[in-house]
């Protein structure tokens, strides 16, 4: 009998006998990504209505960032920071103006600019706001998800996140999200040093705050000496319709961590933003990374910035936000199987009435059959997160698809 076995289910197996088994993906083998589409194996073509998480906000290869890469890959591509590189200090002064502070420190994946900021916070606190050594605490909501680093879980209330890998980070304290009362509880404490927060919580499926949360915490850490950090990786970069989250509320953070579609996905680019009087705290030779704020990096993220604006990306997530949210609602209304529908422009999840604890998962098992990729988070919340570069017709192509898959389910 000759193996049958199709390219893709091949793949897998090998993913399964030689890779760790730290994921359960969709079982689809992705080979090609343009714009808003991508192709399996097979050559069967799918809207990406993940989007890498928010790092391909772009769209797959975006033919401007790839050029930016492929340029400064022929000529130098990393020197570490032993040395100086032509691209940093161009890219250092174009992301500072881009987002209105003095400095930038470059890292390369987003939980290593969670650490980044809270080793920045404890600095500040101890130097410039004068707890005393190894008091310092950070606070931060329930419901988080930052990376998987030890420091990150260790902030987690969620135990598929943290259990089995104690012991943990000390000097933190969680609040719940959206509890102003909460927050203002615990960041009176002298010794608190920051306040680190999702704008949108997106692994926690999509919670949006109420309006006023936002404005809220800006005037609570203002008003105790304690560094808002807001953690933009996933909300930032045009995603909710403003080019951060937390432009919805017009308050700026102390502390802006940045990450996946900083390089529109192209290579791993994170970056953390803060004033002098924080980014100074640390001295030369006390934080750092191999690959941070090399030339590739530098040159491919200050693309990937300057097309968010270019083509107006902010814009296009916030109008067709509006429609699918609109479309959504409409097909709640037909159907038992979707309890709530929620997000700010084309960051979106529904919520799945569960029958057996599969329910979320099979649908979309059935979304990958009709031809859109999307991931269940937390067993019943489905986020639906595509390119911001899709267009009105390719929206409604997919609205389409959800339709026929939940009515028909
Ligand atoms: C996985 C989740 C999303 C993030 C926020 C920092 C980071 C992330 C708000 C760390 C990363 C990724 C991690 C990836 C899947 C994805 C994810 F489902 F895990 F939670 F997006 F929601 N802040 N999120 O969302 O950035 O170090 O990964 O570059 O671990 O499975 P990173």
């Amino acid at each position: 009998m000759i193996d049958t076995m199709t390219k893709s289910a091949e793949l897998m197996e090998l993913e399964e006998k030689f890779g760790a088994h730290n994921y359960h993906p969709i079982p689809v083998v992705l080979e090609k990504g343009e714009g808003v589409y991508v192709w399996d194996v097979e050559g069967k073509r799918y809207f990406d209505f993940l989007a890498a998480y928010s790092a391909v906000n772009q769209g797959h290869c975006h033919p401007r960032i790839l050029k930016a890469l492929t340029t400064q890959a022929q000529k130098l591509t990393l020197t570490s920071r032993a040395f100086y590189n032509s691209q940093l200090g161009e890219y250092e002064k174009f992301i500072t103006n881009y987002f209105g502070y003095d400095k930038v420190l470059p890292m390369n994946t987003g939980v290593e600019g969670g650490e980044t900021a809270i080793k920045l916070a404890r600095r500040w606190a101890y130097d410039v706001k004068g707890v005393k050594e190894n008091q310092a605490k950070v606070v931060f909501a329930n419901g988080n998800f930052w990376g998987r680093t030890l420091a990150a879980i260790s902030a987690s209330n969620d135990p598929s996140s943290y259990k089995g890998f104690g012991p943990y980070m000390t000097g933190y304290q969680l609040v719940d999200y959206n509890d102003l009362q909460a927050l203002e509880n615990a960041i009176k404490d002298p010794n608190t040093a920051a306040f680190m927060v999702e704008p949108i919580q997106g692994e926690a499926g999509v919670v949006v705050p109420d309006e006023g949360y936002l404005k809220g915490v800006r005037a609570l850490c203002t008003k105790y000496n304690v560094l808002f950090i807001a953690d933009e990786v996933q909300t930032g970069l045009a995603r909710t319709g403003k080019m951060l989250a937390c432009d919805h509320e017009n308050v700026k953070p102390d502390i802006l961590v940045l990450g996946k579609a900083l390089s529109g996905g192209i290579l791993p680019v994170s970056a953390v933003l803060a004033s002098n009087e924080i980014m100074l705290t640390i001295k030369p030779g006390e934080h750092g990374s191999t690959y941070g704020g090399n030339p590739l990096a530098c040159a491919v993220a200050m693309e990937a910035l300057k097309v968010l604006k270019d083509e107006k990306l902010a814009e296009n997530s916030e109008k067709l936000g509006i429609i699918f949210r609109e479309e959504m609602n409409k097909l709640k209304a037909e159907t038992d199987l979707i309890t709530s529908v929620r997000g700010r422009g084309l960051f979106n999840a529904i919520v799945i009435k569960e029958k057996d604890g599969k329910t979320a998962w099979e649908v979309c098992l059935k979304f990958a059959e009709a031809g859109l990729l999307a991931k269940p988070t937390h067993g019943d919340i489905i986020r639906f997160a595509p390119p911001l570069v899709i267009t009105k017709e390719q929206l409604m192509e997919c609205v389409a698809i959800i339709r026929k898959v939940i009515l028909n389910f």
